[in-house]
């Protein structure tokens, strides 16, 4: 069976947790957090050498690190990758743009105010940055899905899994949901979603 190494309470490795429950596959969940040294540990280090989670481990043994990577492999064959290649790029550029222009401000900022191990980087220009990108970050997905149910069109992807992951608790990084109410509906709509699970859910053992 598939094993998603991750630490629960992590977006990143919500992604592929949430595109198993929505696709209804079986999966093994190991918890790794950094919170506890789990990501620096020479046995985790020698799977993962950059000390991330999620990982994904097949059968096989072959390893998979980096989150949206992970739900291009495990999201082939599924409908939320796109037939048509535009939407698929379309997709994919949602992304990239989670990795560059959403996940450094939206999801560390939400980690330097919800970790106590992380409060000494909380300094007041960390936060005023972090506070502004991420504020933009949600200003260009609000644009977005006033125009689109969902972020690559018409049905929901990959992309919309991979952005929902900390945007869904954004507010815990003291961003303010209610000034983006196209991202609100968006957010409700895949929480409808046959097979959804909320982010701390697990496998049972
Ligand atoms: N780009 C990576 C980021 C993964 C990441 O930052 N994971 C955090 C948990 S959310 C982690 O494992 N941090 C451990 C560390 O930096 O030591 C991905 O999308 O998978």
């Amino acid at each position: 069976m598939l094993t998603i190494y991750g630490m629960t309470d992590s977006g990143n490795c919500y992604k592929p947790r949430l595109l198993m429950a929505l696709t209804g596959r079986p999966f093994r969940h190991v918890e790794v957090s950094f919170l506890d040294g789990g990501t620096a540990t020479p046995a985790f280090r020698a799977k993962n050498p950059n000390g991330k989670v999620p990982l994904l481990e097949l059968d096989d043994g072959r390893l998979l690190p980096e989150s949206n990577a992970i739900l291009l492999y495990l999201g082939e064959g599924t409908p939320f990758v796109p037939d048509d290649p535009f939407e698929r790029a379309l997709m994919a550029s949602w992304m990239f743009f989670e990795q560059y222009s959403h996940e450094p401000y939206v999801a560390v900022r939400r980690s330097l105010i919800v970790y106590a191990a992380m409060r000494r980087e909380a300094s007041a220009d960390r936060l005023a940055e972090t506070f502004e990108q991420g504020n933009r970050a949600l200003g260009v997905m609000e644009t977005r899905l006033a125009a689109s149910p969902f972020l690559a069109g018409a049905a929901p992807s990959l992309a919309d899994i991979c952005l929902y992951a900390y945007t869904h608790v954004a507010a815990e990084g003291g961003f303010d949901l209610s000034l983006y109410p196209a991202v609100g509906g968006w957010l409700e709509r895949l929480a409808g979603l046959p097979g959804y699970r909320p982010l701390q859910w697990r496998p049972a053992d």
